[in-house]
């Protein structure tokens, strides 16, 4: 059996870093992506070069993304899966107080960089019968206040799965949206703007989802038998519900 490779964006911690671990100890050759070169270089060196190969650009520069990928040693050239996975929200304020700049940047990574990626891989991963795993988020499916183009942007990352698997309809190319609720990661730091207190506040109690639960969802999709696909997986912690409308009265 041949060696298979993934490549993984935002693989420098949360469920990307997680899942650089799950599909190495699978056997998996891994493409790892991300800003942050330290990160990426820590993971080479703990699972070795020629299991793990490091790509440091920032996904809203197409230009690098294109530059990188082209230049990929040709071990690691023949991508069977791709986990678009680097993605941030940013601020929880309502609409009308939100920053524009901060929603321009999630489209930016969220949508634009998102589909940038699939477009440039997608007629090798048609060739070799391969994969793409999205991760959207319960965000996209359940409004919360301040969660306006987050919420958004995972919306489309949901339905643009979906017609990916209409489009792809015949081809063998499998195509899933994982969409997580609360999980621990560096993602609520990111999204208050390093506020530890923040972070531990939020997941204080919940026992939310860890980067490997995800890491482990993406492998399991990942290594079904070829004749099945999962469209869509929902998955929360269980001290996690969606519930409610609210109602305003003058
Ligand atoms: P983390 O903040 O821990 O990881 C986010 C990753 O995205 C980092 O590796 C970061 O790399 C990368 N990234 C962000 N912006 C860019 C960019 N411009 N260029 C390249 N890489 C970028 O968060 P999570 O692991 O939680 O998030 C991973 C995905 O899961 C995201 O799409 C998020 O929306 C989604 N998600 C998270 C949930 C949660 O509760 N944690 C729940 C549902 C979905 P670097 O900074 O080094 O560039
Ligand atoms: C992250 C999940 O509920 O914090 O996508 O928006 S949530």
């Amino acid at each position: 059996m041949h060696t298979k490779t993934v490549l993984i964006t935002g693989a420098t911690s949360g469920f990307g870093a997680a899942a650089v671990d799950r599909f190495v100890s699978g056997g998996w050759r891994v493409i790892a992506t991300g800003r942050r070169a330290d990160r990426l270089q820590a993971l080479v060196q703990r699972h070795g070069s020629d299991k793990v190969h490091a790509l440091v650009f920032d996904m809203r520069d197409e230009d690098a993304m294109r530059a990188a990928i082209a230049d990929l040693p040709p071990e690691f050239a023949s991508i069977d899966l791709l986990l678009n996975n680097a993605g941030l929200a940013l601020g929880t304020a309502p609409a009308q107080q939100a920053d524009l700049q901060q929603w321009k940047q999630m489209i930016d990574t969220n949508v634009t960089a998102l589909v940038t990626i699939t477009h440039l891989l997608l007629p090798a991963l048609i060739e070799r019968r391969g994969a793409i795993v999205n991760i959207s988020s319960i965000a996209g499916t359940y409004p919360y206040k301040g969660g306006n183009v987050y919420g958004g942007s995972k919306a489309f990352v949901s339905q643009f799965s979906q017609n990916l698997r209409a489009d792809l309809h015949g081809t063998g190319v499998r195509v899933t949206s994982i969409e997580p609720g609360m999980a621990e990661t560096e993602f609520t730091l990111v999204r208050t703007g390093g506020d530890q207190r923040a972070s531990d506040q939020l997941y204080a109690g919940v026992h939310p989802i860890t980067a490997a639960d995800i890491a482990e969802s993406v492998w399991w999709v990942a290594t079904l038998p070829p004749h099945l696909n999962i469209n869509r997986l929902e998955v929360m912690p269980v001290n996690q519900s969606a519930a409610g409308l609210q109602v305003h009265r003058d």
